[in-house]
């Protein structure tokens, strides 16, 4: 039973049903709720076996909430004590999965008795990520998913919709995005998911009449479309819009005038600019505590932990609720990865604290751009969110391949142990991978190093690389689910290569190892070529701006394989890197000085350099500079800029020189904040943004980049 009730005794026995149930006690509005219920067992010739919903025992302190159920299984009677409707729709999703079929197609249920209850109040998905938003199909799809684990919350507010954000977060959503909004509400309704429209007006609001009205009609509209539930966002803004006590006025003037005045509209729930306890003002009496003291106490405050992206302690939430005088809403950045957008986080959701339901209001995950490939972290979620104490990161991992892809889990599983971790990035925040191979990887390499060959250890990997090169066509063929395998498409292939390539490298090392050249050299060609087509796929699929590229297995098995690649390599090739003496080629370099874009990742391709897009508000201090160094070998033929804005700002020096010591100003054919300048003198070696104000300057790094071509 996926999430683990709080209390079961399940018989031994099993009783045979056949539908219809004859019902009694469950309203008839319950419409979805029947259905699921009839569909549990087949119909049968007469009538099936009776079920009636009743009151809790007034004497049961746990069923007294929202949500709880207990459920009575004999032969002759179901029952169901409810608190309400969603009690009886759990109750009903328990049944389904305690009902067997089995050869004949007859269904069985065991007899016994189940009492249970969710650990947290709200528990479900924010999508909050950057990117290509879910499609209307995959929402869809993740609704239903929800229903059947219980869980209740799908928070809407995709970074990239221009109707929740500024500036169009004013405007009325056009009608087949208003149709395809409505629809999902219905389908959230169904499965007993709250649906929550978001609103991030943040980064233009002005602190005024018109636009306290505007976020009214916006959410007056939201409603006419069937929304009950209502969230305001303020991350990832800077200027006028970070003031909490503008914040707390106009949340509380919503909460007032729009939530209590519709009477059947939930609680607010908002962001805070501060969402972190690294990003989070310290002293006393600021951001947090303003909005601790001023927000109406109704209002749910959002938590993403220590960091951006981090574990969930119970130490980090008691410090964070203190301040804000409530029990925070955590939002989980995990498995989002519109940071690491070259990796796909599909390992166990680990790091959540085993006692911190007391703590916190809600649970919800951000997830990953692909909805499919993000179920089993949320499926782990939905466990962890319902009965905590039960919950083991490693047995639901595995829970949700069986459950997720039951025609391949075994290959799905293997996938995912060998994608977890995000690689280096701007959060520090990283994942085991591979975890189970490592003590074979460590004795292979320790035997390696002394030029020998470990066959125990060796065996254990050949074996592992051959499951990785075969597991992509075991998912692929029965794998079902279309939309998960497109999902994964890139990565599926990625790791198919990967198994090869790992295959082909413990062959070089065995024939090394044996003093075999003729061997070696038989084994390295195929090893390099499949290394080649990764490369190939790497530069080819999944090119976003942002990370391009496909990734797998990059914590242990690819740098494992590399480093075969490049030591027999340099032992065939007679290539020896300390021997070989004199510089090595000049390779393209940022040229910078600024402590916010110190680590911004510069990107490569043949015909350009360019800095990562940034997701949050960057600056540059004044005299501060941003810029590139291209290798000797390129030609620049122009820097093109998008900092946000309409028109270039005034502080914004562009500007050009020959030996990094005099420069010259780079002059746009129009300011327009988005746009290019050539640069035509070949003689000019850097290239930079520089601030030629006396301080410190806001804006986006939404592009900066140098355009080349070999010289
Ligand atoms: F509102 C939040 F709680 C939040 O987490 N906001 C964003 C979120 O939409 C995004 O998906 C997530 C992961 O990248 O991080 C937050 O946005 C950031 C945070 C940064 F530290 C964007 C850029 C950052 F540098």
């Amino acid at each position: 039973m996926y999430p683990l009730p709080h209390q079961s005794e399940i018989g031994g026995e099993r009783f045979a049903v056949a539908g219809p149930f004859q019902l009694k006690g469950l309203p008839a509005s319950e419409a979805f709720t029947q259905q699921v219920l009839q569909e549990v067992a087949p119909r049968g010739s007469g009538l099936g076996p009776r079920l009636q919903v009743t009151r809790p025992a007034k004497a049961d302190a746990r069923l007294q909430r929202s949500e709880a159920y207990k459920l009575r299984l004999t032969p002759t009677q179901i029952t169901i004590e409810a608190y309400d409707d969603r009690s009886v729709f759990y109750a009903v999703q328990t049944l389904r999965q305690l009902a067997q079929q089995d050869a004949s197609g007859r269904v069985t249920l065991p007899t016994g008795t189940i009492s249970d209850f969710p650990d947290v109040a709200a528990r479900g998905t924010v999508e909050g990520f950057y990117g290509e938003p879910w499609s209307h199909q995959d929402r869809l799809e993740q609704l239903r998913f929800y229903g059947k684990l219980k869980l209740n919350t799908y928070i809407y507010g995709p970074k990239d919709d221009p109707y929740h954000t500024s500036p169009n977060w004013r405007k009325p959503y056009p009608e087949a995005e208003a149709r395809q909004l409505a629809e999902l509400v219905q389908e959230a309704r169904r499965n007993k998911v709250d649906f929550v429209w978001a609103i991030h007006p943040g980064q233009d609001i002005r602190w005024n009449q018109a636009d306290s009205s505007a976020i009214l009609a916006k959410f007056g509209m939201m409603y006419d479309l069937g929304v009950r539930s209502f969230a305001v966002f303020f991350d990832d803004i800077s200027g006028a819009g970070t003031d909490a006590r503008m914040q707390a006025k106009l949340l509380n003037f919503v909460q007032q005038r729009f939530v209590r005045a519709k009477k059947d509209v939930a609680p607010l729930i908002m962001c805070p600019t501060e969402y972190n306890k690294s990003w989070a003002n310290k002293t006393p009496g600021t951001y947090l505590d303003i909005l601790g003291q001023q927000l109406d106490p109704a209002i749910r405050v959002m938590w993403t932990g220590n960091k951006v992206v981090d574990d969930i302690t119970t130490e980090g939430l008691e410090w964070v609720n203190r301040r804000i005088r409530r029990p925070a809403f955590v939002w989980w950045n995990f498995p989002v990865s519109d940071y690491v957008r070259d990796h796909l986080l599909m390992g166990p959701a680990y790091g959540l604290d085993p006692q911190a339901a007391p703590h916190m209001s809600g649970f919800v995950s951000n997830p990953m751009d692909k909805a499919e490939a993000s179920k089993p972290a949320i499926f782990s979620v939905a466990l962890y969110s319902w009965n905590m104490q039960a919950y083991k990161p490693e047995q639901a991992w595995e829970a949700a391949s069986r459950y997720i892809m039951p025609g391949a889990a075994e290959a799905f599983q293997l996938f995912s142990a060998h994608n977890s971790d995000p690689g280096p990035n701007g959060h520090r925040y990283r994942r085991d991978e591979s975890a189970e191979l490592q003590s074979y990887l460590r004795t292979f390499q320790e035997a390696y190093g002394k030029g020998q060959y470990a066959p125990e250890a060796g065996q254990r990997l050949q074996q592992e690389f051959q499951r990785i090169a075969q597991a992509p066509a075991a998912i692929r063929q029965h794998g079902g689910n279309a939309r998960l395998l497109e999902q994964l498409a890139p990565w599926l292939r990625q790791f198919e290569l990967l198994g090869r390539a790992g295959q082909h490298a413990l062959a070089v090392a065995e024939a090394r190892a044996a003093g075999n050249p003729t061997t070696t050299w038989a084994a390295y060609l195929p090893l390099a070529a499949a290394l080649d087509s990764m490369a190939t796929v790497n530069a080819t699929l999944n090119q976003n701006p942002h990370q391009p590229g496909v990734k797998t297995g990059s914590l242990v098995l690819m740098p494992f394989v590399e480093e075969i690649l490049a030591q027999s390599g340099a032992y065939l090739l007679g290539y020896n890197p300390a021997l070989a003496g004199g510089p090595s080629p000049e390779t393209s370099t940022p040229y910078r000085q600024s402590q916010k874009l110190g680590n911004q990742p510069l990107l490569h391709t043949n015909q350009a350099l360019a800095y990562a897009p940034m997701l949050e508000v960057a600056y540059l201090d004044s005299s501060e500079y941003l810029g590139f160094k291209p290798a000797a070998a390129l030609q620049v033929t122009a820097l093109h800029y998008n900092l946000g804005g309409d028109k270039l700002p005034a502080w914004a020096a562009l500007e050009a020189s020959r030996d990094g010591n005099t420069w010259e100003p780079l002059t746009p054919p129009q300011p327009r904040g988005k746009g290019s300048v050539p640069v035509t003198d070949p003689a000019l070696r850097y290239v930079r943004l520089r601030n030629a104000s006396g301080k410190r300057q806001n804006f986006q790094l939404k592009e900066l980049r140098l355009q080349v071509q070999p010289a």
